[in-house]
Parts: C-alpha cells; sequence; structure tokens
C-alpha cells in the first residue's frame, strides 16, 4: 500500500510537471510526419505549441543520401517555420529541426516524409 502511494504521488508530480512547463513542441508538420504524398511539396511547415525565436530555431531536410534538399534560412512567424525544398524526385526525406521558444527552452526532434507512390 505504501508503495503504490509512492507511485502515484511519483505519477502526479510528472503531470504537474509537464503541463508547468509548456515547451514548443511540434504540432503538426506538411507534409505530414511519417506520411507519403504523391505530390512533392516545394515548402515545408512546422507548427509548433509556442512561439519560436527565429535567430535560434533551423531546420534541415535532407534526402536518403544525406544530401541537403531544403533551400536554406527557415522563415519563421509566431509558432510557424517554413522552409522552402527544391524539387524533390520520388524518395524518403527527413527532417531535423531545433528550436528555441520565447520561454527560452530548446527543443528538438526528427522525422520523415515520403515522395511517391
Ligand atoms: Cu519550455
Amino acid at each position: 500500500m505504501r508503495t503504490l502511494t509512492f507511485a502515484t504521488l511519483a505519477l502526479l508530480t510528472v503531470v504537474a510537471n509537464t503541463a508547468a512547463e509548456a515547451h514548443a513542441f511540434l504540432d503538426h508538420a506538411e507534409p505530414r510526419v511519417g506520411s507519403t504524398v504523391s505530390t512533392a511539396p516545394r515548402e515545408l511547415v512546422l507548427s509548433y505549441t509556442q512561439n519560436l525565436e527565429p535567430a535560434f530555431s533551423s531546420v534541415e531536410v535532407s534526402d536518403a543520401n544525406g544530401a541537403r534538399v531544403d533551400l536554406g534560412k527557415p522563415r519563421i512567424n509566431a509558432g510557424v517555420m517554413r522552409v522552402g525544398l527544391k524539387q524533390l524526385p520520388p524518395g524518403t526525406y527527413k527532417v531535423r529541426w531545433q528550436v528555441l521558444s520565447v520561454d527560452t527552452h530548446t527543443t528538438e526532434g526528427s522525422f520523415s516524409f515520403h515522395v511517391g507512390k
């Protein structure tokens, strides 16, 4: 019984901390995380749960060989980061992002999407 109480308390503490510290997490992406799109996108759009600091937020998109296929410096407006893409042939592409949110916390992540059938 004592063990159960401790476990419950620990769990509640974790939940409370998570709610209090809302970092800039990726809310959604276009193309969507893990998706397959039939038409090559001309732009990648990442939407976050908080506003971003443009000077310290970046994204890279690379092909299966590791070559960069984004057009460079992203455009950031509030919680949305966009970057242009080269003409993408069918294949799998990896997105790596790192952002600093206005609450001064850095978060990062990666995902892939697929162009083709
Ligand atoms: Cu935070």
